[in-house]
C-alpha cells in the first residue's frame, strides 16, 4: 500500500485507512491509495465488505486544493468513486470530523455511510468559486432530496451527522467509529443487503420534478448574499439537471460547469483567499514553535459599542468574559444594548431562541478596573483618546496579574506610546476589531516594538478561537486597513471639488463589488468624528466641514452626504448636497468638470494599492496576502477579486505605476507617484505575489 493509505483485514472486512495530515485531502497519492486499496480488497476472495476510513482529526476534507491549476494526475477522483461504486462488495464510508467536498462525494459513492454524532458533512466548493465536481450535484439530491441538496450546495454550509442521517445521507450514527463501522459492515454482509447505489435511486427526485423554483430560489438567495458570485448560480444549475438529464449525462454537464468555474478568474481569487487567510495566522519573525500563553479568563474594559461587540464575540464562541465599566449606569446601558442585539437576532431566527440568555449568561458585568486581577487576557476598548488609554494602561499595570496579555482595541493610536505606561511592554499589543465587532471577522493584531513573540501568538490563537481572522500588523497611523482607506478617502474627497458627486463616486466602487463607497461609509460611521479630529488638528476641508456645520452627520442625523428616510439606511442622493458643493466650490473660485467613472476608479484604487506597497516597504504587513486578508475581512472586498494586492497583480503593476505617475502630474500631487517597491516590481515585470515567494 502507499505511504498515505493503508489496507488491513479484520476477518472478512477490509479496512482502507487514509492517513494524510492535516485533513486527509485527496491528493494524487491518496486517490491512488484508495483506488488500489479498494481494487485489491475487491479481488480478495476472503473479503466480504470494505470500510473506507481516515486517521487523524477528520475524514477526507475535500480535493487537495494545492493541486489545482497543476497538470491532473491519475487516477482522478471520478475514477476512484467509480471503482468504489462498481465494487462487487459493499463499501462503507466511516466518517468523523468534517467530510467535505470531494471527501463527502467519495462517501456518497460508497454503498453505505456511518458517522460519529459529532461529524459534519458538506459540499463547500462554492466558497472556492467552484461546485461539487465529482458527482455531488447528482448523488446528494438522490440522497436527501433536491431541495435540501441545492441549499447545501449553493451555500456550502455543513450539516451535522444526525441531521444528515435524518435526511438520508448517513445510514447509522455510531459511538465508536472503528468498531461501529466494522459491525455495520458485518451486519450488511450477514443480512445480504444490496449494493445500494445512489445513482440508481431517483425516488427522492420525483417530488421536485413539478417544482423547479427550488433551484431559482436557492440561486437568488445566494446571489443576494454574495452579489456577483458566479459559482452559486452555476451550482444550482448543475443540481437542477438531476431532474432533467440521465445520471451519466448530468455528470458530464457537472464536469463541464465545474471546469468552466475552475478556469475562471473568480475561483482563482477565492482559492487564493482561502490560503491567504491561513497564511496570515502564521506570525513571521517569531522563533519556530513559539507557543501562546494559556488564556482561561478574559476581561474587557469598556461596555461601549466596541467593548460590547467584543464581549459578544467571546460569548458567541462560548467563552465567559468579565466586562468592566466605570459605573453601574454605563454597564447597564452596555449590557442592555447587547441583550437587545441578541434578542433581535433570535427574533429573526439568526440564533436559537435560548441563545440570548445563554450568551448573556457568559458576560459578567462588573464595575471597577481592579476586577482584571485574574484575567489572562485583557482587552481595552475605552474612548479613542491617547490620554484615556494611557490612564487605563497605567492602572492595568497596577492590577493585572503577571503574564497577562494587555491588548488595546485602538484603531490608530500608537501602541508603543501606550505600552510605555506599563513596566511590561512585552505583554502589550493591539487587537484592533472592526465595527460591529460581533459581526466583522477581521482582527488586526498590532505588534508593538517590544511585544513578546508568545504574546503575539496568544492574541492570534484567541482571535481564531472567537472565529475572527487575525492579521499581524506593525505600528503606524491606521495600521494596514485604515491607512489604505485614508489614501482612498483623500482622493474621494478631491473628486467633490473637481466635479463628481458622492453617488457617482460610491457607485463606481459598488459596481466593482464593494459593499459601499467612501461617502456612504462616512455616513454610516458618522461625519462628526472626522470633523472633530480635523478641528483638533486645525485642518480645513471646506465641503466636509460645510456638511457638518449644517448638522448633517450621516445616518445618525438622517442626513449626511446622502439623505435617509425614517427607519431606512438606504443612502438617497440629496439635491441639497449638490447645491452645497456647487456653492462651496464657486465661493472657492473652482471650476468643476465632468469626471469619468474610469478616472474615479483608478484614482480610488491605485493610490490604495500604492499605500499597500508602502506598507510592505515599511514591513507594517508581513506579506502582500496579509493586506488582502485585511480588506477581504475588514472592508468587504469581494472575495472573488482576492484583495487589493491580488487585484493589482491581475491588472499589472506596470499599468498601475504608469497611471499613478500620470495622475500625480495631472493633479499636481507627488504623493501619487508609485512608491519605489511598486516602481521596481513594475520595471522588473514582477508581481506582489513574487514577494511572498521570497
Ligand atoms: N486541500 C489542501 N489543504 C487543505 C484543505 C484542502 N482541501 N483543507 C484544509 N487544508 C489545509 C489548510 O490550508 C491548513 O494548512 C490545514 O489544512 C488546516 O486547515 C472535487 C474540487 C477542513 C474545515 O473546501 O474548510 O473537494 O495552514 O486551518 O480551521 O468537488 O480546512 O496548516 O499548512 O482550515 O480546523 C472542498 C476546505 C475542496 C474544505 C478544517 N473542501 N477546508 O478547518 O483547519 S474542493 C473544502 C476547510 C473539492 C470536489 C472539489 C477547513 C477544515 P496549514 P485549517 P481548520
Amino acid at each position: 500500500m502507499s505511504q498515505v493509505v493503508k489496507m488491513e483485514r479484520h476477518g472478512e472486512v477490509a479496512i482502507v485507512t487514509v492517513d494524510s495530515p492535516p485533513v486527509n485531502a485527496l491528493s494524487a497519492a491518496v486517490r491512488k491509495g484508495i483506488f488500489d486499496g479498494v481494487k485489491s480488497a475487491a479481488a480478495d476472495p476472503d473479503v466480504k465488505a470494505i470500510v473506507v476510513t481516515c486517521a487523524g482529526r477528520t475524514f477526507i476534507a475535500g480535493a487537495d486544493i494545492t493541486e489545482f491549476g497543476k497538470p491532473p494526475q491519475q487516477p482522478g477522483l471520478h475514477e476512484v468513486i467509480d471503482e468504489i461504486e462498481k465494487c462487487p462488495k459493499p463499501v462503507i464510508a466511516a466518517i468523523h470530523g468534517t467530510a467535505l467536498g470531494g471527501g463527502f462525494e467519495l462517501a456518497l459513492g460508497c454503498h453505505y455511510r456511518v458517522a460519529t454524532k459529532e461529524a459534519k458533512v458538506g459540499l463547500p466548493e462554492v466558497k472556492l468559486g467552484l461546485l461539487p465536481g465529482a458527482g455531488g450535484t447528482q448523488r446528494l439530491p438522490r440522497a436527501v432530496g433536491p431541495e435540501m441538496a441545492v441549499k447545501m450546495i449553493v451555500t456550502g454550509d455543513f450539516i451535522g451527522a444526525p441531521e444528515a442521517a435524518k435526511a438520508g445521507a448517513i445510514d447509522e450514527i455510531v459511538d465508536n467509529l472503528a468498531s461501529g463501522a466494522e459491525a455495520f459492515a458485518k451486519k450488511i454482509v450477514a443480512e445480504k443487503k444490496p449494493l445500494r447505489k445512489l445513482r440508481d435511486d431517483d425516488s427522492k427526485l420525483a417530488a421536485a420534478k413539478a417544482d423547479r423554483s427550488i433551484f431559482t430560489n436557492a440561486a437568488a438567495a445566494a446571489n443576494k448574499k454574495g452579489r456577483g458570485l458566479e459559482a452559486p448560480v452555476t451550482a444550482a444549475e448543475a443540481v437542477s439537471h438531476s431532474l432533467d438529464q440521465p445520471f451519466e449525462q448530468a455528470l458530464k454537464t457537472e464536469r463541464e460547469l465545474f471546469t468552466k468555474l475552475m478556469n475562471g478568474e473568480q475561483s482563482k481569487a477565492q482559492r487564493y483567499a482561502f490560503f491567504a487567510e491561513r497564511e496570515a495566522a502564521k506570525v513571521a519573525g517569531v522563533p519556530e514553535g513559539t507557543k501562546g500563553r494559556d488564556v482561561k479568563s478574559v476581561a474587557i474594559i469598556g461596555a461601549g459599542t466596541m467593548g460590547g461587540g467584543i464581549a459578544m464575540s467571546f460569548a458567541n464562541a462560548g467563552i465567559p468574559v468579565t466586562l468592566i465599566e466605570t459605573g453601574d449606569e454605563q454597564l447597564k446601558r452596555g449590557l442592555g444594548i447587547m441583550q437587545k442585539n441578541y434578542d433581535a437576532t433570535a427574533a429573526r431566527g439568526g440564533i436559537p431562541a435560548d441563545a440570548p440568555a445563554k450568551r448573556m449568561g457568559l458576560i459578567k458585568g462588573v464595575v471597577g478596573i481592579e476586577n482584571v486581577k485574574d484575567a489572562d487576557l485583557i482587552i481595552e476598548a475605552v474612548f479613542e483618546t491617547m490620554a484615556i488609554k494611557k490612564e487605563v494602561f497605567g492602572k492595568l499595570d497596577q492590577y493585572a496579574k503577571k503574564g497577562a496579555v494587555l491588548a488595546t482595541n485602538t484603531s490608530y493610536l500608537n501602541i508603543n506610546e501606550i505600552a510605555k505606561m506599563t513596566q511590561r511592554p512585552q505583554d502589550v499589543l493591539g487587537m484592533h476589531f472592526f465595527s460591529p465587532a460581533n459581526v466583522m471577522k477581521l482582527c488586526e493584531i498590532v505588534r508593538g516594538e517590544k511585544t513578546a513573540p508568545d504574546a503575539l501568538v496568544t492574541a492570534v490563537n484567541v482571535a481564531k478561537k472567537i472565529a475572527k481572522v487575525p492579521v499581524v500588523v506593525g505600528v503606524c497611523d491606521g495600521f494596514v486597513g485604515n491607512r489604505m482607506l485614508a489614501a482612498r478617502g483623500k482622493q474621494a474627497e478631491k473628486f467633490l471639488f473637481e466635479g463628481a458627486l458622492p453617488q457617482q463616486v460610491d457607485a463606481v466602487l459598488t459596481k466593482f463589488g464593494m459593499p459601499m463607497g467612501p461617502f456612504a461609509m462616512g455616513d454610516l460611521a458618522g461625519l462628526d468624528i472626522g470633523w472633530r479630529s480635523r478641528k483638533d488638528r486645525g485642518i480645513k476641508s471646506e465641503i466636509a466641514d460645510a456638511i457638518c456645520e449644517a448638522g448633517r452627520f450621516g445616518q445618525k442625523t438622517g442626513k449626511g452626504y446622502y439623505k435617509y428616510e425614517q427607519g431606512s439606511r438606504a443612502p438617497l442622493p440629496d439635491p441639497e448636497i449638490e447645491k452645497l458643493i456647487e456653492e462651496t466650490t464657486t465661493k472657492m473660485g473652482l471650476k468643476r468638470r465632468q469626471m469619468s467613472d474610469d478616472e474615479i476608479f483608478e484614482r480610488l484604487m491605485y493610490p490604495m494599492i500604492n499605500e499597500g506597497a508602502r506598507i510592505l516597504e515599511e514591513k507594517i504587513a508581513q506579506r502582500p496576502s496579509d493586506i488582502d486578508v485585511v480588506w477581504l475581512y475588514g472592508y468587504g472586498w469581494p472575495i472573488y477579486r482576492g484583495g487589493p494586492m491580488f487585484y493589482a497583480d491581475s491588472v499589472g503593476l506596470k499599468k498601475i505605476a504608469e497611471r499613478l505617475s500620470f495622475y500625480a502630474k495631472q493633479t499636481n500631487d507627488p504623493s501619487l507617484e508609485p512608491t519605489p517597491l511598486l516602481k521596481k516590481l513594475a520595471d522588473e515585470g514582477k508581481t506582489f505575489a513574487s514577494l511572498a515567494k521570497g
